[in-house]
């Protein structure tokens, strides 16, 4: 029977208006096109520009080479071109309901164009495309238990993530043990006690359908009711009940007590916020069936437990609604205001709540002035409404130059008296309406960002500015050390040169120069987010200062959350490093947990970037990473796979397969991610001027962003030692840096970001440089490709709607891993000239490329970078209104075979291709993606819409006709690469 592996056959009839497509619940609300690094290119780039189709990519890519740097040249280019200029899609508030979103391609009237050159005159179609709708979370607990009962699972969207409490399995047997009353300690609307007894009664109810009541004597005087839970705090309990006598583990600021004896169950927390944390934490464990007596009491390592979300006030823009988010658009933000409906905004503090998260910055770095204005003062005072039942307090990023573009002032010179006034001002009257506002997060002299370098001040006269301006409302002000200059790093000229070194050049001589409420705010590594990085230097710098770690739960450089990349191993790796400060023991986690030094404030930032989507980051698998992340947050010594496993029980269930799949899946993925994009410390070497997706080698250097490989046909690596590099070795404590600058005792995963070598330099493991790099991406995609085959081994374990949803994700990632396999390295094999030894590389055996078809109304594309294209080419049909086809005869032995199609879904249309063995439909498919997944769109044939289909089990005839029929829709030209006949198991 054939079998498409893609997606069920159902659903691609449904593609096809054939039958009832399912419904999906991770829709895309819209598509927009990113590109660069920072955001001082907003307006100007890539942003919703729509290139005609085949358009020559190498152009292009100079285009927004040229962009990043701010060329004029770039813009004339642009203009004269005479291209489409945008994609503009309705905007409506609210995504989650059914919708229609149409394609506007303003130039031209609807109609056909026939020749390439029309299509790069600009001449365009008109598309309208229906979006999947997505379908609400069954709500009813009578519901879930009536399906569990019969043994069914439901379907789920998502948005209740870890905190679903369905029912446990043996929930009769367990009841017994369990509370049936409540006393909370406050019942003030709108307390966090309140809210603790709120999802206390919900979650008993929902997994054990035990009913709470409020019990007699609510706790005072020592009326003491029986088999009831009481929650509140410790000094609560102690006013309620003068005369108990309880021995209470120390409690420090956030911690929580819990206590269980048969349906006795007392939570208590040092403040309101650690009595919910106690809950959530009990329910999480009965949720586990874990309904013994204990008592435990916790507290977290570190005060700043915050997420940051890059979310923007407008739609649109070089980044839409959230900067490198890939879960929708902004919870928070609506044309420019604050949503009038904010209920997503509280069910995400809800979730962050039950992992310890105790404040949210809502807008992003790249800070917009505007939100100073009065009226979106209230509105975020509204927000702070919605988080305070959950403990959640509000941050708020600013933009350093308001004082001249919000505030009509000359200057924003921090040293300036009116900037000062300005600013206290503006302090004043967000805490007269947030009076728990947490404070500021700041993004300074970076990546385009105004800072007081503009003004020759340093970064602690910036940052002490606003701690000033903070330190009457108790508030704290976080500064990021991303401090950075893209523009002026010159990679030809300066062998030294390395961005790398930026933060600690920056930050050099300042650390007793901070207010003492300034927390300096480090990304683990010193560039940006990659696969692999030492972790920053900086962080054994600051002694005085309070430092906290940036870890990005959004995968940016990680997959996009369309592969599935679990990043706490990755996380503990980092926080586990010693960086040997005066010889002692100086681990990161108990640096930035203030222990190493002795700093009050210290902690944690992760960039999460959630959206309106039910899956919240667009995939289910991708939330392992923002509970992983609030987990060892609290604790660093949290272990990843135990984390994980938790994760897994109350997001799907304790069934030990579905613990193994995912435990298995999960493990391998930061491994199989680092093999099959960047290794040996490399850097992901995805494409930085577009959206940082997809393979693209070459894109890291011939630039000043200085994320440089500095290949060449000979050598690769930064050199970055100290006696012949940049020096970057030296800025760690002697031992580190002795350790990374001696080639022979860095570790090699990361040999090339300290050394630069031949390719044919040996490893520790006995291979050369490069035929590393071939094995590893062979063996990074070869995991991939387990990774369907694991997740179906699920199939009636999980409820369908998430079982399709991940399947669809983990097929798509073991199809675009072979894309990154063989774009890197044809790239390096291209670049050394020297083969792999296993004969691989270059070499596709069961390959039919598509330019070697026999072509009707299909034409040959040189693609760029032309790695990648299997062979450098691929087809696209010679007009937009016309089919193509690609026939071939088939040579091999008659018999089963997977049917391996790879074609390029760009976001500029929705093509149909339909594959056929003599006339006989094998199977049809659609280039939709933009609206499943949530990665950065991309107008382009390149690594980021290369895109893999099989077809398996398939019978083939020799001398069969084997033809491709693709019609292309708007400005997407049916594009091809190239097509697999694949004996069975085989995956090339
Ligand atoms: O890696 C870069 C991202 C930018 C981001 C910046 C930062 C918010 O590509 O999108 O801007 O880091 O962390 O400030």
């Amino acid at each position: 029977m054939l079998r498409r592996c893609r997606q069920p056959l159902a659903w691609v009839l449904g593609q096809c208006g054939l039958g009832r497509p399912p419904r999906a619940n991770n829709v895309a609300d819209e598509i927009r096109f990113e590109s660069g690094t920072g955001s001082e290119h907003a307006g100007m780039h890539g942003a919703a520009i729509l290139w005609p189709k085949p358009l020559d990519r190498a152009w292009c890519g100079f285009a927004h080479g040229r962009e990043k740097f701010g060329s004029a040249h770039t813009n004339a280019l642009m203009a004269n071109a005479a291209l489409p200029s945008r994609v503009t899609l309705p905007r409506q508030e609210g995504t989650e309901s059914e919708k229609r979103l149409e394609k506007r391609l303003p130039l031209d009237p609807p109609g056909p164009y026939s020749t390439l050159a029309s299509i790069l005159k600009g001449r365009s179609g008109r598309a309208n495309i229906v979006t999947r709708s997505v379908r609400q979370p069954m709500s009813t607990m009578k519901g879930l238990l009536l399906l569990a009962i019969a043994g069914l699972a439901v379907a789920e969207d998502g948005l209740n993530a870890w905190l679903r409490y369905s029912p446990v399995a043996n929930a009769q047997a367990l009841r017994g043990r369990l509370p049936t009353g409540l006393v909370a300690l406050n019942t003030t609307q709108g307390s966090p006690v309140n809210t603790a007894a709120k999802e206390l009664t919900q979650g008993l109810n929902g997994l054990f359908g035990v009913r709470l009541s409020a019990a007699k004597g609510d706790g005072k005087g020592g009326d003491r009711p029986r088999n009831a839970v009481t929650v509140g705090t410790v000094a609560q309990f102690v006013n309620a009940n003068p005369t108990v006598r309880i021995a209470l583990p120390e409690l420090i600021e956030d911690g929580f007590h819990i206590n269980v004896s048969g349906g006795n169950v007392r939570i208590l927390g040092q403040n309101e916020r650690g009595a919910l944390y106690g809950a959530f934490h009990y329910l999480s464990l009965v949720a586990q069936g874990n309904v013994s007596d204990f008592s435990l009491a916790s507290n977290p390592e570190a005060p700043v437990r915050w997420v940051n979300q890059w979310d923007n006030t407008q739609d649109g823009g070089t980044h839409g609604s959230v900067e490198r988010g890939y879960g929708g658009k902004s919870v928070f933000f609506w044309e420019g205001r604050i949503r009038e409906d904010l209920t997503r905004a509280g069910q995400y503090a809800r979730l962050l709540a039950s992992i310890g998260i105790n404040a949210v910055v809502v807008n992003n770095v790249n800070a917009n002035a505007t939100l100073l204005a009065p009226e979106l003062m209230d509105g975020l005072a509204r927000i702070a409404n919605v988080f305070r039942p959950y403990g959640i307090q509000l941050g708020f990023s600013l933009n350093f130059a308001a004082p001249q573009m919000y505030g009509n002032l000359s200057t924003f010179d921090p040293l300036d008296k009116s900037v000062i006034e300005f600013w206290q001002n503006v302090t004043d009257n967000l805490y007269a309406r947030i009076p728990d506002m947490a404070g500021y997060l700041v993004k300074a002299s970076s990546e385009g960002q105004p800072g007081p370098l503009t003004y020759n001040r340093t970064l602690a006269d910036g940052a002490n500015l606003f701690a000033r301006a903070l330190q009457k409302h108790n508030g704290i002000c976080v500064f990021r050390a991303f401090v950075y200059d893209h523009r002026n790093l010159n990679q030809t000229l300066d062998w030294k040169a390395d961005r790398a070194n930026a933060a600690v050049n920056f930050f050099e001589g300042l650390d007793d120069k901070f207010e003492p409420n300034v927390l300096v705010q480090i990304k683990y590594g010193p560039i940006d987010f990659q696969v692999r990085e030492p972790v920053s230097p900086l962080f054994s710098h600051l002694r005085k200062t309070g430092a906290a770690i940036e870890l990005q739960v959004t995968q940016e450089y990680l997959g996009q959350q369309a592969h599935v990349v679990y990043l706490a191993p990755m996380w503990k790796e980092i926080l586990d490093f010693d960086l040997r400060v005066d010889a002692k023991p100086s681990r990161v986690a108990d640096i930035v947990t203030g222990k190493r030094f002795n700093t009050t404030l210290s902690g944690y930032a992760g960039v999460v970037n959630v959206g309106m989507n039910t899956t919240w980051l667009g995939s289910h698998l991708a939330m392992s990473n923002l509970y992983a992340y609030g987990k060892l947050a609290w604790s660093a010594s949290a272990d990843p796979a135990a984390i994980l496993s938790e994760w897994t029980k109350l997001t799907f269930s304790s069934d030990p397969d579905v613990l193994r799949v995912i435990a298995d899946i999960s493990l391998a993925s930061w491994p199989a991610y680092e093999n099959y994009s960047g290794n040996l410390g490399i850097q992901t070497l995805c494409d930085i001027l577009l959206g940082h997706y997809g393979p693209n080698p070459g894109s890291q250097d011939g630039n000043p962003w200085g994320q440089w490989t500095r290949a060449d046909a000979d050598t690769i690596g930064m050199d970055r030692t100290v006696k012949n590099g940049t020096g970057n070795a030296g800025q760690y404590p002697p031992e580190v840096a002795a350790l990374y600058e001696n080639i022979d005792t860095t570790p090699d995963n990361l040999l090339l970001w300290f050394h630069h070598v031949p390719y044919t330099h040996v490893l520790k493991s006995g291979k050369t440089v490069i035929q590393h790099f071939y094995d590893a991406h062979y063996n990074g995609s070869a995991v991939a490709q387990t990774f369907p085959k694991l997740w179906e081994s699920l199939k009636g374990k999980i409820d369908p709607e998430r079982y399709e949803h991940v399947l669809y994700r983990l097929v798509y990632q073991a199809g675009h891993s072979l894309v990154w396999r063989d774009s890197v390295n044809n790239f390096y094999f291209n670049k050394s000239g020297i083969a792999d030894a296993q004969g691989r590389v270059g070499n596709y055996k069961y390959r039919i490329e598509a330019e070697s078809m026999k072509l009707e109304g299909y034409q040959v594309y040189d693609v760029r970078p032309f790695e990648a294209a299997s062979g450098a080419k691929a087809i696209v049909t010679t007009s937009n209104s016309t089919q193509g086809i690609a026939s071939t005869v088939v040579g091999v032995e008659s018999g089963k075979y997977d049917l391996a199609v790879n074609y390029y879904d760009q976001a500029i249309g929705n093509s149909t291709w339909e594959l056929f063995l003599d006339e006989k439909l094998v199977g049809k498919w659609k280039g939709d993606q933009e609206y499943i997944l949530g990665k950065a769109a991309s107008p382009y044939i390149d690594g980021q819409t290369a895109t893999r289909v099989t077809f398996k089990g398939v019978r083939v005839d020799k001398g069969a006709v084997l033809k491709v029929v693709g019609t292309p829709d708007g400005l997407e030209p049916a594009p091809l690469d190239y097509l697999s006949i694949l004996p069975e198991g085989v995956v090339d």
